[in-house]
């Protein structure tokens, strides 16, 4: 071994090297996904990814813990701040994993939670019966309003009446409109539930004072960092003092082991950067470009699902437009033209979850590369032509070739993608 990885191990220093490549040539608008800075990913890529250090700083299970405690209390701290709470853990590997915390910090198996409708815009972890979420817990659903597209707080409240849940959580992953923390916590207070608050798409809409805070409402809040954020991809848990102990416990030694320490490095840094002036900028271009894209797709015939967003995403409904197109279809022939996207279920799906009636589009990637309302309104352009035509070769290779035109106006990590 020559410590160096394109000698070493060729075939995946290609695979990154052609990942990198593709990050830069297509337009990339997964609503989940960002772009990293460089220096994310030198903390990410760092000795600390050497260290045990189960326990927490100062309190740990292992020797030679004094340098990942810094990085460990930076983040921290610096969480804290972000999101003004009074407690931060920044141990756990995911969103899923912080979720599962937060579960066990006050529940046990068997209680019933109440959470949004997967199909309506939720997440798996909020009670699908797939995951463990819908496994260990008995589960109540609310969804979003048929004429509407909003999240239909009467049925919340019902439910909420009607089947007593031990925990409510409110957040989504593919919901454009705020969030109203404050009548989800009126409400939780009045069954005497709890209230998680998942922000994980829009944490770093949060963060900036783009979206209302769950902080001073929730019981705890999770999120993962990687999205809107735009962190390593990992979890966070913030709650208030009082919670702090259940909360540490629960993500060690219930839930996980040893924590990532070059991930939680990566953390402090994407903190600090998110405390930073330019990010708040960052984060209110990234719903003026989501308005953008949304306005634009609209006046050529889309049906977004709720009329518009309030935040980084979109959700397009094709059924209305575009009757026999399902979302797998116009993922598929748009990433055929560099547009990445993902098919997402709509309220009322009529489809099956891997086939769908919709498209989720999100802004918060491409904004990172530096594009604006102009380049969402050409992008949206695009969207139009190539789904009106999806069997049409040529226009899409036409579309094809101006996306990696337009991408190379906006170069992402060009030392990075170089040739193989
Ligand atoms: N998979 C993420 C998303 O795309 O929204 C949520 O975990």
């Amino acid at each position: 071994m020559n410590d160096d990885l394109r000698d070493d191990d060729p075939q995946i220093f290609n695979a990154i090297i052609s990942e990198a490549a593709r990050q830069g040539d297509v337009l990339e608008m997964i609503a989940s996904e960002n772009f990293v800075s460089r220096a994310v990913m030198e903390a990410m890529g760092s000795v600390m990814t050497n260290k045990y250090a189960e326990g927490l700083p100062g309190r740990r299970y292992y020797g030679g813990c004094e340098h990942v405690d810094i990085a460990e209390d930076l983040a921290r701290e610096r969480a804290k701040k972000l999101f003004v709470a009074e407690h931060a853990n920044v141990q756990p590997h995911s969103g899923a994993q912080a979720n599962m915390a937060a579960y066990f910090a006050f529940l046990d198996g068997g209680e019933k939670i109440l959470g949004m409708d997967l199909s309506h815009g939720g997440h798996l972890t909020h009670g699908s019966p797939v995951n463990f979420s819908g496994r260990l817990f008995e589960v109540v659903a609310y969804g979003v309003g048929k004429e509407d597209g909003l999240i239909d707080y009467d049925l919340v409240w019902d439910k909420a009446r009607l089947e007593r849940p031990k925990m409510i959580i409110a957040g989504a992953s593919a919901y454009p409109r705020m969030i109203d923390f404050e009548q989800f916590a009126q409400i939780a207070r009045e069954v005497d539930a709890r209230l998680l608050v998942d922000m994980a798409h829009i944490a770093g809409l949060v963060a900036t004072g783009h979206h209302p805070s769950p902080i001073p409402y929730a019981d705890v809040t999770t999120t993962t960092t990687h999205k809107t954020l735009r962190g390593p991809r990992g979890g966070l848990i913030l709650c208030a003092e009082e919670n702090a102990k259940s909360i540490d416990k629960s993500v060690f030694p219930f839930m996980q082991g040893g924590p990532l320490m070059h991930v939680i490095a990566a953390k402090a840094v994407a903190f600090l950067e998110a405390l930073q002036p330019e990010f708040t900028l960052y984060s209110g271009q990234v719903i003026s470009n989501a308005k953008a894209l949304g306005e634009r797709l609209g006046n050529h015939g889309f049906h977004l699902v709720s009329g518009g967003t309030d935040n980084h995403l979109i959700l397009l409904d094709l059924r209305p437009s575009h009757e026999d197109l399902t979302g797998k279809e116009a993922e598929a022939v748009l990433e055929e033209a560099g547009i990445t996207v993902n098919k997402n279920t709509v309220p009322q799906e009529s489809r099956s979850p891997f086939v769908t009636s919709g498209l989720r589009i999100g802004t918060a990637a491409l904004t990172s590369r530096g594009m604006s309302e102009l380049e969402m309104t050409q992008i949206a352009d695009w969207i139009y032509e190539v789904l009106s035509s999806p069997t049409d070769e040529s226009k899409i290779q036409r579309v094809r070739g101006a996306v990696s035109e337009l991408c190379s106006s906006f170069p992402l990590y060009p030392e990075l993608s170089g040739a193989t």
